[in-house]
Formats: C-alpha cells, sequence, structure tokens
C-alpha cells in the first residue's frame, strides 16, 4: 500500500494510511495515560454481559451520546492532548471530528473482535462515514474483512499512524484488531468520529 495514497475497496468503501503523522508519540501515549478515564465496561453480547477485552472511554462534545454493544455512553469532556491531536486531524483532513473512542490495550491478550462502525449515531446512510483512527505505542494487526467475498486485508499500525476509513467502509467491511500470543507492549488507539447528535422530535401544539 503507497504511504498516504488512498486505496479504493470493493463495495465504495476506501482507507487511506499515513505511517508517521503524529510525532512525540511516546509523550502524547505518556499524557494520554494520565488524562483518560480508561476502565474495562461491561457490554451486552447475545443477552450476556461481558468485560470488553481492552480498556476505553469515549469522549467528545456535550450532545455526542454514543450507543454501543447494548450500552449507551455519554462523553466525558475533551482533555487537552485529545483537543490537540483532534485539532490536527481537522487541519489534515478537513473533517471537524467531535467525538472519540479511546481504546487502550494493555498486552497481546486485549483485543478487538470484527465489527463495524456503523451505528446510527454516525448518520443516516453507511454510505459516507470517515473514521480517522490514531495509534500509539505497540504496533497491532488490523484486519479488514469483506463481509460477502471474505477478502481479507491486514495492515500493521505502528507509533504515531494515522488510517482513515471512508465512503461505504463500514456497510461492506468489518475490522478488528485480533489477540496475538506474540509479546507486545501496550497500544493506545484514538478512533474520532463525527457523531450526527440525535434530533429532538417536537410535538406540534395543540391549537384547541
Ligand atoms: O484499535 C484499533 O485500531 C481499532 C479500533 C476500532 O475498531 C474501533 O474503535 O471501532
Amino acid at each position: 500500500m503507497d504511504e498516504g495514497a488512498r486505496v479504493e475497496l470493493a463495495g465504495g468503501g476506501w482507507i487511506r494510511l499515513i505511517e508517521g503523522a503524529f510525532d512525540a508519540h511516546e509523550a502524547r501515549m505518556a499524557a494520554l495515560l494520565e488524562e483518560l478515564p480508561l476502565c474495562v465496561e461491561e457490554v451486552v453480547v447475545f443477552g450476556r454481559r461481558h468485560p470488553t477485552p481492552r480498556r476505553t472511554s469515549w469522549h467528545g462534545d456535550p450532545e455526542c451520546a454514543y450507543a454501543y454493544s447494548g450500552r449507551r455512553f455519554e462523553p466525558a469532556p475533551w482533555t487537552p492532548e485529545l483537543a490537540r491531536i483532534r485539532d490536527r486531524l481537522e487541519d489534515l483532513e478537513g473533517v471537524r471530528f467531535n467525538s472519540v473512542l479511546a481504546n487502550h490495550y494493555r498486552d497481546g491478550r486485549d483485543a478487538m473482535g470484527a465489527h463495524a462502525d456503523d451505528e446510527p449515531e454516525l448518520g443516516p446512510s453507511r454510505d459516507d462515514v470517515r473514521i480517522a483512527s490514531v495509534s500509539l505505542g505497540a504496533p497491532r494487526r488490523f484486519v479488514l474483512r469483506h463481509r460477502e467475498t471474505k477478502e481479507t486485508l491486514a495492515l500493521s499500525l505502528g507509533e504515531g499512524s494515522l488510517l482513515v476509513m471512508g465512503g461505504a467502509l463500514q456497510r461492506s467491511w468489518v475490522h478488528g484488531v485480533p489477540r496475538t500470543r506474540r509479546p507486545v507492549g501496550p497500544r493506545l488507539n484514538l478512533t474520532f468520529r463525527v457523531v450526527v447528535p440525535r434530533l429532538t422530535i417536537r410535538r406540534p401544539c395543540s391549537t384547541s
């Protein structure tokens, strides 16, 4: 894959990987690990509660609540380092991301199962969802799989890298970070998103 080039994928989605988009990654990761209220959340899968195999925290503008895996998360405020990265992404991408999910993988046992970021909060259409994923710390394998053809694409997301996913990728492909038996150090991943705040439905006033 050409550094920084946009790669079109089957089904109308695309990805772009920029290695080393963010410098000073060790200091950034240390600052973020201090600032973020990371914790192991319980999610509901097939009616059963499970602890997530990683630590997470959800941040954003006040109206950016987000629901996934049977839970609804209210956003914690932007921290100084998250806001710096968000502002840099706005310069790079021309998109004002209003929320971010932080995922802390403590070692190779921490992982994220195959899924698509296709929650209704990301807009009415799954054909144009932009996600900017910033990785700090140990490189991990990131695997994309086409829902129908099962074609797979594996990337290594190294420290300071930026992976942008766009178009209809979330409709046609799933992605995840598999467990590994290799000894790997901690990694912090930040997936910046644009949440469309829920519309307030106003009932017409009674005229009688
Ligand atoms: O850690 C990663 O690179 C993936 C994170 C992810 O898929 C997500 O936050 O939805």
